[in-house]
């Protein structure tokens, strides 16, 4: 059984000819930038800076592998570069789109999408886009709504709600989630453990 204490850092590709296509299944984090996802690979491996956590947002993407495993690797989570941050140019989104179609493309060791919102906002277009592209290409995903340690006990459900209509998916699957608290941590890694 895989074990996330485990993880270590292998690499950072930017662009797919630094990918690694070794066969081993990866399960990658897309989301916005800022919205949690190094603090949400740290916390699922109980890491404090396994994957940086930065609050300076909106640096040239990189597409990053931690290996699971020990002492030879048996998966790879893959932390996606992040979207939605305005102040990038034309040309590093662009870059951004192509790294994207790259790594998604004839990529069947991809074996889950953990897209990361917002649990406090609505998901973004970019979000809505994220899925669309794991419908069309078949790869299943999962929804964790973050930082749901920002909600009042009583806006948990609307959270929920919100998020789930926004991207036209079930309810059930949408997960509150904190990096902060660990919330929703054991559950997203027995589901993440089940798809390898
Ligand atoms: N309150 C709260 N803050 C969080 C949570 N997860 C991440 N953050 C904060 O959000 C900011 C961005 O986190 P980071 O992991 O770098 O986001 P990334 O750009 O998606 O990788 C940092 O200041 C984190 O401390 C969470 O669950 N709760
Ligand atoms: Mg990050």
């Amino acid at each position: 059984m895989v074990n996330f204490n485990t993880a270590a850092f292998v690499k950072s590709a930017a662009s797919r000819v630094g990918f690694l296509r070794d066969g081993l299944p990866q399960l990658a984090f897309a989301g916005r930038s800022n919205v949690g996802k190094s603090s949400t690979l740290n916390c699922l491996c109980r890491r404090k800076a396994l994957a940086r956590v930065s609050g300076t947002p909106g640096k040239t993407a990189h597409v990053n592998y931690f290996s699971l495993g020990d002492p030879h690797p048996t998966a790879y989570l893959v932390d996606l570069p992040g979207y939605g941050f305005a102040r990038v140019s034309k040309s590093e989104r662009e870059r951004w789109g192509r790294l994207m179609e790259d790594y998604f493309t004839d990529n069947r060791a991809l074996k889950m999408l953990v897209l990361l919102t917002d649990a406090r906002h609505a998901p973004t277009a970019d979000d809505c886009t994220m899925l669309d592209v794991c419908r069309a290409r078949g790869i299943a995903y999962r929804v964790v709504a973050n930082k749901c340690d920002k909600l009042k006990a009583s806006g948990r459900a609307e959270a929920v709600a919100l998020t789930a209509k926004t991207l036209d998916v079930p309810e059930a699957a949408v997960l509150l989630f904190s990096a902060e608290t660990g919330e929703g941590r054991e559950l997203l890694e027995r589901e993440l453990r089940a798809c390898l």
